[in-house]
């Protein structure tokens, strides 16, 4: 059976998790905060959650444990069958962790943690944000669902790393990161309330 490492406030492992259930496979689930010890390393070579283990061998990177997860079980699929439409999905997932999550976490330790921050990362960090949401609005099809009319592996990011990205710019920039993207929102609304999604928050909920 499949493990995975990680805990359950992480939203890449929280994603990873998800992926799991809508795809209805067996997982076991190991706390493991995240590490620079060795045996951790093994696992996951940043020390980050998520990572799995699949009878002794291991993989990190929420995006290569999902696209293992598509090829083991490749229904529900998470990326539609026509090529284009798959890499637009592919592209518009990157766009969301790599441009606007992972632009706004640099300021993570300051929003969560009570680190200090400068004014200049500050004022760098919402600038990147912003272009990356123009870059992620420009792609994003909301219909119904980020990349067309099927749920893709692109509505995972968008509910994961929106949500984080979206809170860290409350805190630090006292913006609302989706006031000008109510279909975003609206997308949002509508992935909170689908199964795998809402299972996932119930039971990260208990702890
Ligand atoms: N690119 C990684 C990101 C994973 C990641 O950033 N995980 C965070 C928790 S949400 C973590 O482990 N942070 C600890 C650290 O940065 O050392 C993925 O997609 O899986």
């Amino acid at each position: 059976m499949i493990k995975l490492y990680g805990l359950r406030m992480s939203n890449y492992y929280s994603l990873t998790k998800a992926v799991l259930i809508e795809k209805g496979l067996e997982f076991e689930e190991i706390k493991a905060p995240p590490s620079q010890k060795d045996d951790y390393l093994e696992r996951s070579p940043m020390g980050k959650m998520p990572s799995i283990d699949v009878d002794g061998v291991y993989i990190s990177e929420s995006l290569a444990i999902i696209n293992y997860l598509e090829q083991i079980q490749p229904e529900p699929a998470l990326l539609p069958a026509d090529p284009i439409k798959s890499a637009k999905a592919v592209e518009l997932a990157l766009h969301i962790k790599l441009d606007v999550e992972l632009a706004a976490r640099r300021l993570l330790p300051a929003a969560l943690f009570g680190a200090t921050a400068s004014d200049e990362l500050i004022e760098t960090t919402r600038s990147e944000v912003l272009r990356g949401m123009k870059a992620v609005s420009q792609l994003m099809v909301c219909g119904p669902y980020a990349a067309g009319d099927s749920f893709t592996l692109a509505d995972m990011y968008t509910f994961y790393s929106m949500g984080a990205a979206s809170s860290i710019s409350k805190k630090m920039f006292d913006l609302e990161l989706l006031e000008d993207y109510p279909q975003i929102s609206d997308l949002l609304a509508m992935l909170a309330e689908r199964p795998s999604i809402a299972q996932v928050t119930a039971e990260a909920a208990k702890k």
